[in-house]
């Protein structure tokens, strides 16, 4: 097992030894880079996708919205909407040839795809250029004919090319081997919709008002001096997040720009309607110092209720990142408080479930505002690095608050 993977720069699942020393596996030779693609499958051909082309971007979300990610009964497929590919496939230095497509030679029909896109991580203390991997999706018909290594070879070769040798990705395939292991947890906001859909069910000693009641948010948000967050907060949001996420064994580095990208969808395309807006960003100033003391974000990803029910999909908001400037004695009131904001924002905007998975300062948190455990996890993986394992739900020692979680990198 593992064929593939056993070739590639990751840790093995049996290695032992010295794990002490962090960097990366392999050098990598540039001589010893073929120049050309990887030959394809008879009938099958190399594209790249432009997610600034509509008719392409759309494309890419007909594949995705058949062929993406499922949880394990397949009661729901993840569907990411046009506004939000194109959002997630053009961060600052992104370049066409990372979003590799395979069409079909004689109908063009694309039936595959990978993408990247360019970041700065730290690790430990050290910052790292790598590739974020995402939308990995194979046509089900094309499933099981080795398509996926061939994808993953292409780009890394393309990266390679470019002077990119590391990546950072996730999923819930359990692969060699994980940094991090992070369970979902969801909180309920139109609780009704996910009985229906078969997103939650009604405990055996409950009633459906009973469950209703139990998720009842206030109307308005309770933190004083919560707002949307405007452009000219970018310069104390990338400073905030910037302090605050260093608590982090891997954390994001964002510069300004990356910062407005990942934060600012809205001020950058205002045309859009509110229906597709993909991320909402919040701030606290302080009512009398004016000061930014905290950041809280989300996201927007549909999924698809495949399962005979009364409704087409179920909108998700999933916790991106946060800070607070509020120290360790006070920072669990100060999450507790600004994530039920985000709740509260979220029910406003009409999203039926709020996702977080546990990783970060979460645990501060989840329980306390009624996050239940979800049935799915999240595995992230570096490509071409080794580092010691970092704090996740299988160590105890992110619940104790005297450390925080290991992994602080949120991927879309
Ligand atoms: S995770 C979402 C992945 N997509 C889906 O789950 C969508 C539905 N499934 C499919 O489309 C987010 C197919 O089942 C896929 C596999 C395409 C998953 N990651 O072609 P074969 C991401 O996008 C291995 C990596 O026959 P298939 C992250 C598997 O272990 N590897 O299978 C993507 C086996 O290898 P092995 C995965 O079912 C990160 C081989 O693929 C995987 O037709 C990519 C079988 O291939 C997964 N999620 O297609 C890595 N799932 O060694 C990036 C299965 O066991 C690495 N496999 O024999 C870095 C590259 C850049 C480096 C730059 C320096
Ligand atoms: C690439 N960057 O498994 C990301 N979702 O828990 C791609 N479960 O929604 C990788 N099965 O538990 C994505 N409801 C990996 C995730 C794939 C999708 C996935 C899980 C995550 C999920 C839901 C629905 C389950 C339906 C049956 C779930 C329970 C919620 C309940 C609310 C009330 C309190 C108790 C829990």
């Amino acid at each position: 097992s593992y064929k593939f993977w056993k070739t590639q720069p990751v840790p093995q699942f049996n290695e032992e030894g010295d794990k002490s020393r962090g960097g990366a596996i392999r050098m990598i030779n540039l001589d010893e880079v073929p120049k050309d693609p990887y030959p394809l499958l008879d009938g099958f051909e190399w594209a790249t996708i432009d997610p600034e082309n509509e008719t392409e971007v759309g494309e890419l979300y007909e594949l995705l919205s058949k062929h993406y990610v499922e949880d394990d009964d397949s009661t729901f497929r993840l569907t990411y909407s046009p506004v939000f590919l194109r959002w997630a496939l053009t961060s600052p230095g992104w370049q066409k040839q990372w979003h590799i497509g395979v069409r079909a030679s004689t109908s063009q029909k694309l039936v595959a795809f990978i993408s990247g896109v360019p970041a700065n991580i730290s690790i430990h203390a050290q910052t790292v250029k790598v590739i974020e991997i995402n939308f990995l999706c194979i046509h089900k018909r094309l499933r099981s004919k080795r398509l996926a290594p061939l994808l993953i070879r292409e780009i890394t070769r393309r990266c390679y090319l470019q002077g990119i040798y590391q990546a950072i990705y996730t999923a819930a395939a359990v692969l060699p081997t994980p940094v991090a292991s992070c369970r979902y947890y969801h909180r309920p906001l139109n609780w009704l919709k996910l009985y229906e859909t078969g997103f939650s069910h009604l405990p055996a000693n409950s009633t459906k008002a009973r469950q209703i009641a139990k998720y009842h948010l206030p109307s308005t948000t309770q933190t004083p001096g919560l707002r949307p967050m405007q452009a000219d907060d970018l310069g104390a949001v990338h400073e905030l997040l910037e302090r605050y996420l260093q608590r982090f064994d891997i954390s994001p580095t964002f510069s300004i720009d990356e910062l407005r990208h990942w934060l600012f969808l809205e001020a950058d395309r205002p045309k859009e309607g509110a229906s597709k807006r993909v991320v909402w960003a919040f701030v606290v100033e302080h009512p009398e110092t004016q000061e930014i003391t905290d950041v809280v974000s989300f996201y927007a990803i549909e999924s698809a209720a495949l399962s005979h029910s009364q409704h087409n999909v179920i909108r998700t908001a999933y916790l991106y990142y946060y800070a607070s400037t509020e120290s360790t004695q006070n920072l669990q009131q100060r999450l507790q408080g600004l994530i039920n904001d985000a709740l509260i924002s979220a029910k406003k905007a009409q999203f039926d479930v709020f996702n977080a998975l546990r990783l970060q300062d979460n645990d501060l948190f989840l329980e306390k505002l009624r996050f239940g455990r979800g049935d799915g996890q999240l595995n992230y993986y570096l490509f071409n690095y080794r580092v010691n394992p970092v704090a996740n739900e299988n160590h105890s020692d992110c619940l104790d608050s005297q450390r925080p979680g290991g992994m602080g990198v949120i991927m879309l």
